[in-house]
């Protein structure tokens, strides 16, 4: 007998990986396209990191309206109850998108892909899932966001524990019981910060592992009315927010401000720091003087006026100076502040202790807590939250074995740095586009903002490629050459380098440290990446007619 014959496979003009913001802004304009797409989710239902992130506490960073998709039909029937609104309502918002734009029938859930192989001889990427199943597609999207791969340290002994352990992204959707239990959170970042407001309540005890404080800023959090928000929308105020936001260096409503620190007066300056402080959010941050991220002298002055204000809220003197140390650890805003709403007051509680790993790092974990190298005992705990971050920006994509046609996987081509052309496309693997991806405004951005940039120049991208009838295309080493220069270059003038922080893949150990972020603003990159592709003779790319 024969043997039997291969199954046909299914064929997608594209397929985009991971459903969150990127993905689902896409998948709505390339059907209008009359193109065949499909996304694929590893987990079950939309919204990316809003989905798996339900640690207690989780909310957005950005305040109302811009962290939502322009598009009326969606925004005109939808209002956030929150100024920053929480991780719940986040997941009610990407089911409301859902049901608008029609999209689930071209979503599959629970579907994790493992591989993918460019086929030279038919110009299509075969992609491999885990359930076996095998697919080819002209176009691959892999939109799978910057903190989509958790990171959990080496912590010996961590298997012995017989309490509970959570990482904050892998929190189980149905939520853990922390009331009356003593908790340890390892790990000060955003996620952290955010859990430990929250659990700091309703824990009977609870130890904070910090390796490097976080200087966070007051949220300004509020409630939005639903009958203002309407005449909001009505008045045109929604409109201008998001037009406003392509504009500005991050992505958001305000930008830096057009003076430097010591053109002003000290009076003038804490003035201008308090403003931006009582109106809450990344302001003090991103809506600051234009060279505090630049000039170490300027950035002193804001790190010592934010200091201040925590040391004004924290009565408990060894408790601030851990909080917000006399001397900065790191340049003001050179790592990711968190925004914060009552979490000085909370931390300031008596049931909640600081542990300072700089001086008495964790040495094991044993069966019933965490023991650090001054404890004779260890410090007791129910439950360990692991609040310990992501490999953040490369880590989904280098996670997945996706082969180029030098036969390197996407990490093997990244071993001595990560290359791209304007974060959205490799040399060696044609045909593929990053969504919210390394060395584009990813994390210096506001993410819906930067998603729908970039979904914005993929829908005319492939417009104009199918039009032209090419089948193959990839960028030249030479662009990419010169986008790795500016990517760099931009960074290297900036305070950023100086902290140890996942923006340059510093949290991971072993990692090559290097940029992987654009830096250099919102606005320019609008303009590079649209220019890269309106000269007809495309001269940043290679590309294939198929006739
Ligand atoms: O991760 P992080 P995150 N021993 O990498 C510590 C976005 N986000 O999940 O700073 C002890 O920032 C580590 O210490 P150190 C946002 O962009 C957004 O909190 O390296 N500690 C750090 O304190 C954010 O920036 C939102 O010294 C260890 C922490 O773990 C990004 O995601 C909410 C350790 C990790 O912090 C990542 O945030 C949440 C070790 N071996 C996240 N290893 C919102 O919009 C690491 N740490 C609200």
């Amino acid at each position: 007998m024969g043997s039997m014959p291969e199954p046909i496979k299914e064929e997608f003009d594209v397929l985009i990986v991971g459903a969150g913001f990127g993905a689902l802004t896409l998948l709505h304009k390339l059907r209008k396209q009359n193109l065949k797409v499909k996304v694929y989710e590893r987990a079950a239902a939309s919204g990316g990191v809003w989905y798996s992130n339900t640690y207690p506490g989780a909310r957005v960073d950005t305040d109302a309206p811009v962290y939502q998709f322009y598009d009326k039909e969606i925004w005109e029937d939808f209002t956030f109850k929150e100024r920053y609104p929480g991780q719940k309502e986040l997941q009610r918002y990407f089911a409301h998108v859902e049901s608008k734009w029609h999209l689930a029938k071209d979503i599959e859930y629970n579907k994790r892909v493992e591989a993918a192989k460019f086929d030279e001889s038919r110009h299509q990427w075969l992609v491999e899932c885990a359930d076996g199943t095998e697919v080819y597609t002209r176009w691959f999207v892999p939109a799978l966001g910057f903190a989509s791969q958790p990171y959990v340290p080496y912590l010996k002994g961590l298997s012995d524990f017989k309490g509970q352990v959570y990482h904050t992204a892998k929190w189980p959707q149905w939520g853990v019981k922390l009331k009356g239990k003593r908790v340890a959170v390892i790990g000060t970042g955003a996620s952290g910060i955010q859990c430990i407001q929250e659990c700091g309540k309703v824990a009977e005890h609870l130890t904070i592992f910090q390796r490097t404080p976080n200087y966070c800023l007051p949220m300004n959090q509020g409630l939005l009315n639903e009958e203002e928000e309407q005449k909001k929308k009505k008045s045109g105020a929604y409109q201008a927010a998001f037009d406003t936001s392509y504009t500005t260096f991050t992505g958001f409503t305000f930008d830096f401000y057009p003076k430097n620190t010591f053109d002003e007066t000290p009076e003038e300056r804490e003035a201008l720091y308090q403003k931006l402080l009582d109106e809450g959010g990344f302001r003090i941050w991103l809506a600051s003087y234009q060279d505090m991220l630049f000039n170490p002298e300027a950035n002193k002055v804001a790190y010592d006026f934010w200091r201040k204000s925590v040391l004004a809220r924290v009565k408990d003197t060894a408790k601030a100076e851990l909080l917000a140390p006399e001397k900065a650890p790191h340049p003001f805003g050179a790592k990711r502040p968190s925004l914060e709403q009552d979490f000085y007051e909370v931390v300031s509680r008596p049931n909640i202790d600081i542990v300072d790993l700089n001086t008495t790092p964790i040495v094991e974990i044993t069966e019933t807590g965490i023991r650090t190298s001054a404890d004779g005992s260890a410090h007791e705990a129910d439950v360990i939250i692991l609040a310990t971050g992501f490999d953040a920006v490369t880590g989904g994509l280098t996670s997945i074995d996706i082969q180029g046609t030098d036969g390197k996987t996407v990490k093997e081509s990244w071993a001595n740095g990560t290359r791209t052309n304007f974060g959205l496309a490799l040399s060696k693997f044609p045909n593929m586009f990053l969504m919210y991806g390394p060395q584009s405004p990813t994390a210096f951005a506001n993410g819906p903002t930067c998603a729908q940039v970039q979904a914005d120049w993929v829908d005319k991208f492939l417009k104009m490629l199918r039009k032209q009838g090419v089948t193959r295309i990839e960028p030249t080493e030479a662009a990419i050459d010169r986008w790795v220069s500016r990517v760099t270059e931009v960074w290297d003038g900036s305070l950023f380098p100086l902290a140890k922080s996942w923006y340059q893949g510093a949290n991971i150990p072993g990692r090559k440290v290097e940029p992987l972020n654009w830096t250099g603003g919102l606005p320019p990159y609008i303009e590079m990446i649209n220019k890269s592709i309106a000269n007809p003779e495309l001269e940043d790319w290679v590309m294939v007619r198929s006739v």
